[in-house]
């Protein structure tokens, strides 16, 4: 891996990836909508529209490598994610077999499993389980990853990101936050490990509330560091302060399952 292109570099994880990144591999290229506010000169950014083909082919020649981080990153309007995560994720692995990229590391969510119980422990074979349209759009980055793995032989990994942050924020973050320091590992996982052609990681840290069987990444090399009960106390108290949520506090996906729900209304 000579030259690694990140998108959706200008956001909060595009950013502490590309620092984290820094210096792993030679040449590391950063694509956003918009101009990261951190950009050194001579750092290499090329600005695309995602769902616009032409510009998505700019971005991935001469890269041995993809982070895909770009798209849409909370629930949205139909129109919103479709063009960002439905036509710009496609067109990614689309360009990137077609200009013959090695890896795509695929910034999944736990938003595509996020109507599985908590008190269910789930691993990567589980049936997707989407709670908004933006889990499903990653159900389908995750489909799409797969068949351009299996047809093609891209090597793809996607990570089913928890919640990326200094700390765990609420009692839902204590089973799935991530250190950005043990997402940086998966990503470098997935671009480095010799018998990597699909798989799927959960992006979690070593958290004893985990919801996850993460054995997958652990086989493959994963030594997460993060360890979200050293946060208790002040994710449960940031927690009292939050409004009860009879239906997101059931599911893993939280408040991405209570939105908009009305599944008990129906006979
Ligand atoms: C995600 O997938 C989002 O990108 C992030 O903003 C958080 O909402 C996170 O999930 C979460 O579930 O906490």
């Amino acid at each position: 891996m000579q030259t690694i292109l990140i998108t959706g570099a200008a956001g909060d994880v595009g950013t502490r990836m590309r620092r984290l990144l820094k210096g792993a591999y030679p040449r590391i290229r950063a694509s956003d909508i918009r101009t990261p506010v951190d950009l050194a000169p001579g750092d290499d950014f090329i600005a695309a529209e995602l769902s616009d083909y032409a510009q998505v082919e700019k971005i991935v020649a001469g890269v041995d490598g993809i982070v895909h981080l770009g798209g849409f990153s909370v629930e949205g309007p139909w129109e919103t994610i479709h063009k960002s995560n439905i036509v710009g994720c496609y067109n990614l692995f689309e360009a990137a077999h077609r200009a013959g990229v090695k890896r795509v590391v695929f910034a999944s969510s736990n938003h595509a499993v996020g109507f599985y119980p908590r008190d269910k422990k789930i691993g990567v074979d589980v049936t997707v389980r989407p709670d908004s349209r933006y889990g499903i759009s990653k159900a389908f980055g995750e489909a799409v990853g797969a068949f351009y793995a299996d047809k093609h032989g891209l090597r793809v990994t996607c990570l089913r990101i928890g919640n990326v942050g200094d700390a765990p924020l609420d009692k839902r973050r204590l089973s799935i936050w991530v250190k950005p320091e043990d997402l940086a590992q998966l990503i470098r996982i997935g671009l480095d490990h010799p018998d990597i052609r699909f798989e799927i990681f959960y992006g979690v840290s070593d958290n004893q509330a985990s919801w996850w069987d993460n054995s997958n990444a652990r086989r493959h090399g994963y030594k997460p560091q993060g360890k979200a009960e050293d946060f208790r106390a002040q994710a449960m108290a940031a927690q009292g302060k939050l409004p009860p949520d009879p239906v997101g506090d059931r599911y893993q996906g939280g408040t991405f399952c209570s939105a908009e729900y009305d599944a008990d209304k129906r006979p």
